[in-house]
C-alpha cells in the first residue's frame, strides 16, 4: 500500500528543523575547513618542500598534521555531516517531526562536546596518535574519552530516529517505509552494532591502562577490536552518499529511482555484511590465524557485491534521465545529463572516482596482493578515491542544495562551484595516481618521506605529483568552503515561489511491488548478529581469553 501524495502537500522542515540540521553542516564544515589545511602540508613534504616549520602555528610535527588531518576529516567532517544529513531525510521522508526532538539535541551537544575534548589534546600535541590510534601509542586520556563522546552522541542522535520511526509506523501501519528514511536507518543501525569495538577498546583496554589500572595494553587485541569498527566505518561513510545517488541524485537529473527493491536489498546486505570482514585489515598480523583471514576475505569479496549492484542501478537510473533529456546512443546520454548543477556535477565526479577506488579496493582485499600494498602509499591512494571522494565529494554536492534548503537564500556562484568540482577531481587523479604506483613502489604510508635519506630516484617524479595533486585539491574544497560559507552568510533571500526543495526521486517501480519481505526488521537483524558470531566469534573468545595486558603506553 503506498499513500496518495498528490492530493496532500508536503510537509517541509519547520524553521527550527532546518537549524539543528544546520547546526550539523556548521560543524561538519568547520572541522573540515581546518582539517584540509594539512593536506598539502603533507603532500608538498613528500615532494621535498617542508612547510612545517614554517607553519608552525598550525602543527609543530608531520605526525601531529596527520592525526589532525584525519582525525577532523575522516572522523568528525563525516559524522557530523552524516547524522545531520540522515536527521533531514528522516523528518522529511516521513512528513513528521521528530518524536523527542529533545532527545536528538542531547546526542548532537554530546557529539560537540566531544570534538572539543578530543581537539584540545590534539592541538596541544598530546595526542599525536593518527586516527587510528593503535596502542601502544598512547595520548591524553581527554582524546578518547572526547572520541567517546562522539560516537555515543550519534547513538543517541540513532536512537531519536528509531523513536521517530516507530510514532510512524503506529500512525501508518501496512504503508511501505520511504526509501531515504530505510537507508537513514540501516545505516545508524549498521554503525550502532560497528561500534561497540571501538567502545570496548577504549573502555575495557585503554582507558583502564592509562589510569593505571592495568600495567598496559594487548595490541592485538586492541587492533581486532579497533578494526570491528574501523572496516564498517568506511560504509558509515559511503552509505548516506548511496542514499543520495540512489533516491536524490536521479531526481535531480530529471529520472526516477531504478528500481526500489534492488536498492532496499543493497543496504540489507550492508546491513548483514559490512561488520564481519575486519581482518582484511590485519592480514599482516602474526597473531590472526591464516584461516580466519581467509574467511574474512572472502566476505569481503561478497560486499563489493551490493556495490556492484548499486552502480549498476545508479547509472541505470542516470541513463534513464538523460534519455528523456533527449540524450541519445550508447554512452553519449551521459553528456546530457546537467554537468553544470554543481550539485550532480560533484556527484558525479565522486562515483567516477569511486569506480577507481572500488576496483583498489578488491586488489587490497586479495591476500596475497595485499601483502605487497599493506603499509605503503597505496593505501591513502585508496582511501582518497573512497572517503575523499565518494563520501566528501557526494556531501559537498548535497551542501549545494542543503545550504539554500536550510537558509532560504540561493547558491552563490554555482559556476564556481562547477569549477571547484573539476579542480577537486583533477588533482584526485594525479594525487591518486601517483599515490598509488609510489606504493608498488615500496613508498611507505604515515611516513614524512621528504625527510627520508633513502628515497629512490624513481619516486622522485611521482612525489613531486603528489604534492602538485595534493595542492590543486586543496583548492577544489576550499572553493567549496567559500561557496557554502558565502551562500549562507549572504543577505540575498529566495523569493518564495523559488524555495529549494529536497530531490527526492519516484521510483520507476511501483512501491506496492516492494516485496515485504524487504521491509522487516528483525531477519536481516538477526542475520548480521549471526553472521558476526560466526565470523568474529572464535577469534574474540581466543584473543580475549589469552589476553596480556602488558604493553606499557608509550607518546610518540
Ligand atoms: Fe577500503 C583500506 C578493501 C571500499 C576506505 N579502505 C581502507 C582504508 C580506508 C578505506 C580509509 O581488503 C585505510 C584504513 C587505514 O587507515 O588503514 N575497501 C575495500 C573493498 C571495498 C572498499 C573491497 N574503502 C571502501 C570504501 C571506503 C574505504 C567505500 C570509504 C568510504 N580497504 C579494503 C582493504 C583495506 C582497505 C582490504 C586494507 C588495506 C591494508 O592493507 O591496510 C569495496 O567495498 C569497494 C566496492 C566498490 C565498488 C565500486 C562501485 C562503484 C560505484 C560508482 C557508481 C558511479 C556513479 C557515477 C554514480 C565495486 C557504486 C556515474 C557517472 C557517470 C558519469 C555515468
Ligand atoms: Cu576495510
Amino acid at each position: 500500500m503506498i499513500e496518495d501524495r498528490t492530493t496532500k502537500s508536503v510537509r517541509e522542515l519547520t524553521s527550527s528543523e532546518k537549524w539543528f540540521v544546520g547546526w550539523h553542516v556548521i560543524f561538519a564544515v568547520a572541522a573540515l575547513s581546518i582539517g584540509i589545511q594539512y593536506g598539502p602540508m603533507q603532500a608538498l613534504e613528500h615532494a621535498g618542500l617542508d612547510l612545517y616549520p614554517k607553519l608552525s602555528f598550525l602543527a609543530s610535527s608531520y605526525y601531529q598534521g596527520l592525526t589532525l588531518h584525519g582525525v577532523l576529516n575522516a572522523l568528525i567532517w563525516t559524522t557530523f555531516f552524516i547524522t545531520g544529513f540522515l536527521t533531514l531525510a528522516v523528518i522529511r521522508g516521513l512528513e513528521r517531526p521528530l518524536r523527542y526532538p529533545w532527545l536528538n539535541r542531547i546526542g548532537f551537544w554530546m557529539m560537540v562536546v566531544g570534538l572539543v575534548t578530543a581537539a584540545i589534546p590534539i592541538l596541544a600535541g598530546k595526542a599525536t596518535v593518527l586516527y587510528t590510534f593503535y596502542p601502544p601509542m598512547q595520548a591524553s586520556a581527554w582524546f578518547y574519552i572526547g572520541l567517546v563522546l562522539v560516537v555515543v552522541g550519534s547513538w543517541i542522535e540513532g536512537y531519536g530516529m528509531y523513536f521517530t520511526f516507530y510514532a510512524w509506523r503506529k500512525e501508518n501501519p501496512g504503508v511501505t517505509s520511504p526509501f531515504v528514511v530505510f537507508a537513514s536507518l540501516v545505516t545508524m543501525v549498521m554503525w550502532q552494532i560497528a561500534t561497540l569495538g571501538i567502545a570496548a577498546e577504549i573502555l575495557a583496554i585503554i582507558l583502564p591502562s592509562i589510569f593505571g589500572w592495568t600495567s598496559g595494553t594487548d595490541p592485538q587485541l586492541s587492533r581486532t577490536l579497533f578494526w570491528y569498527t574501523g572496516h564498517p566505518l568506511v560504509y558509515f561513510w559511503v552509505l548516506p552518499a548511496y542514499l543520495s545517488w540512489y533516491a536524490m541524485l536521479p531526481k535531480q537529473t530529471g529520472g526516477k529511482m531504478f528500481s526500489d527493491s534492488l536498492a532496499r536489498l543493497s543496504f540489507w546486505l550492508f546491513l548483514i555484511l559490512s561488520v564481519p570482514l575486519g581482518f582484511h585489515h590485519q592480514f599482516a598480523d602474526p597473531g590472526v590465524p591464516a584461516a580466519w583471514k581467509f574467511i574474512h576475505a572472502m566476505l569481503t569479496f561478497m560486499v563489493a557485491f551490493p556495490s556492484m549492484m548499486t552502480l549498476f542501478t545508479v547509472v541505470a537510473s542516470l541513463e534513464y534521465g538523460a534519455k528523456k533529456r533527449g540524450g541519445k546512443g550508447l554512452i553519449g546520454w551521459i553528456r546530457a545529463l546537467p554537468w553544470s548543477n554543481p550539485s550532480v556535477l560533484w556527484q558525479l565526479l565522486a562515483g567516477l572516482l569511486f569506480i577507481f577506488g572500488g576496483i583498489g579496493g578488491i586488489v587490497n582485499a586479495s591476500y596475497n596482493v595485499n601483502l605487497a600494498l599493506h603499509n605503503t602509499a597505496w593505501i591513502p591512494g585508496h582511501f582518497h578515491l573512497t572517503v575523499a571522494s565518494a563520501a566528501t565529494m557526494t556531501f559537498v554536492g548535497i551542501s549545494f542544495w542543503m545550504v539554500p534548503y536550510l537558509t532560504g537564500k540561493p547558491l552563490w556562484k554555482p559556476k564556481l562551484a562547477v569549477i571547484g568540482g573539476w579542480t577537486y577531481f583533477t588533482g584526485m587523479l594525479i594525487f591518486s595516481n601517483a599515490m598509488h604506483v609510489v606504493g608498488l613502489l615500496g613508498a611507505p604510508r604515515r611516513t614524512p618521506l621528504g625527510l627520508a635519506p633513502y628515497i629512490p630516484e624513481e619516486w622522485a617524479g611521482h612525489l613531486w605529483r603528489i604534492g602538485f595533486g595534493g595542492t590543486v585539491m586543496w583548492i577544489g574544497l576550499m572553493i567549496f568552503i567559500v561557496v557554502v560559507a558565502v551562500t549562507a552568510l549572504q543577505r540575498k533571500r529566495l523569493p518564495e515561489n523559488e524555495l529549494v526543495e529536497v530531490p527526492l526521486a519516484e521510483s520507476l517501480q511501483d512501491l506496492r511491488n516492494t516485496p515485504r519481505w524487504l521491509d522487516r526488521w528483525r531477519p536481516w537483524l538477526i542475520a548480521s548478529v549471526v553472521i558476526i558470531i560466526l565470523s568474529y566469534g572464535p577469534q574474540l573468545y581466543e584473543q580475549i581469553t589469552q589476553v596480556q595486558l602488558t604493553s606499557p603506553g608509550f607518546t610518540p
